[in-house]
């Protein structure tokens, strides 16, 4: 398997969590500026060229739940990342559209509005993504008061696409200190060996991050 990725990119690392998780080998085609070749490669894969994509022998995957739900399928390994009770299974998949659409979709439009030229700037849209972000954390506060993981005691795809979504959110947004549930929840994540990998592996990239990268995590 080959995976079309860069490490510092949050979908990726949600991606990496259950290779790393499941243990699945697979080869890295890292997509930096200047790897013209690889980037064509990634395009005619992908021509919305969103990052990560799989490629397993001769079949293409988009979309990061669907590659996990792929790997889950096809390399199950030591962790099952989607449960095989289809109403267990469908909280998982509730929990990670929620971190995917009210966490990585606010944390990314302030993380792009930084990468813009000022003039082109979007001061109104960023601050409802900063409003949007503070009735999530909320919410999750009182959804993880009782839970170990996003979607109750095992680890999931839902803890996959939550991983990168809060560290990140919590550097451009921080989760406040009133949410002591959500905040020891993310130091969990962080603490989870397949996510400190992929911290570790993106370490060197933060000098790119287009606010400032708070020093810790
Ligand atoms: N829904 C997609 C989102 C992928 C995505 O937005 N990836 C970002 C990197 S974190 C990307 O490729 N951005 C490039 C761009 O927006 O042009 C998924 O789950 O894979």
């Amino acid at each position: 398997m080959k995976l079309y990725a860069h490490p510092f990119s949050s979908y990726c690392q949600k991606a990496l969590i259950a290779l790393y998780e499941h243990q699945t080998p697979f080869e890295w085609k890292l997509l930096t500026f200047g790897s013209d070749e690889l980037t064509a490669e990634h395009a005619a894969l992908w021509p919305l060229q969103r990052m990560p994509v799989l490629v397993d022998g001769g079949r293409t995957l988009v979309e990061t739940s669907i590659i996990i739900e792929y790997l889950d399928l096809h390399y199950p390994g030591p962790v099952r990342l989607i449960p095989k009770d289809p109403r267990a299974a469908l909280e998982v998949r509730m929990m990670d559209r929620i971190f995917d659409h009210y966490v990585m979709t606010p944390m990314q439009k302030c993380v792009f509005d930084a990468l813009r030229p000022p003039e082109r700037r979007d001061p109104h849209g960023v601050e409802e993504a900063r409003t949007l972000l503070d009735k999530t954390y909320a919410w999750l506060e009182g959804v993880m008061a009782g839970r170990t993981w996003a979607a109750g005691t095992d680890f999931s795809l839902a803890d996959c696409a939550a991983a990168p979504s809060l560290f990140y959110a919590d550097w451009v947004h921080p989760i406040p200190p009133q949410h002591a549930q959500l905040r020891a929840y993310r130091q969990r994540l962080l603490a989870r060996p397949s996510f400190a990998r992929a911290v570790e592996e993106a370490r060197p990239y933060r000098a790119f991050f287009p606010l400032d990268a708070p020093d810790r995590d």
